[in-house]
């Protein structure tokens, strides 16, 4: 199993939640997503987990990784 924390941006209510849950649940090897509204932190646990993949799928739906500073 491989863990992937992502920090995104926009998430604001249940429904961000569930469309991320849905949307990521689509791509391979992963197993269960979690997603916390608060700090917008998104944990996918799976197997063989592409952060590209992922990141990009969160961006396509309205939830872009937050940039570092
Ligand atoms: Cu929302």
């Amino acid at each position: 199993m491989s863990q992937e924390i992502i920090l995104a941006q926009n998430i604001k209510c249940g429904g961000c939640v569930t469309r991320i849950q849905e949307s990521l649940a689509t791509l391979a090897g992963v197993s269960s997503i979690a997603v916390d509204i608060a700090t917008g932190q998104v944990t996918v646990n799976g197997t063989t987990l592409s952060r590209p993949a992922l990141t990009a799928n969160l961006a396509e739906i309205g939830y872009p990784e937050k940039p570092r500073s």
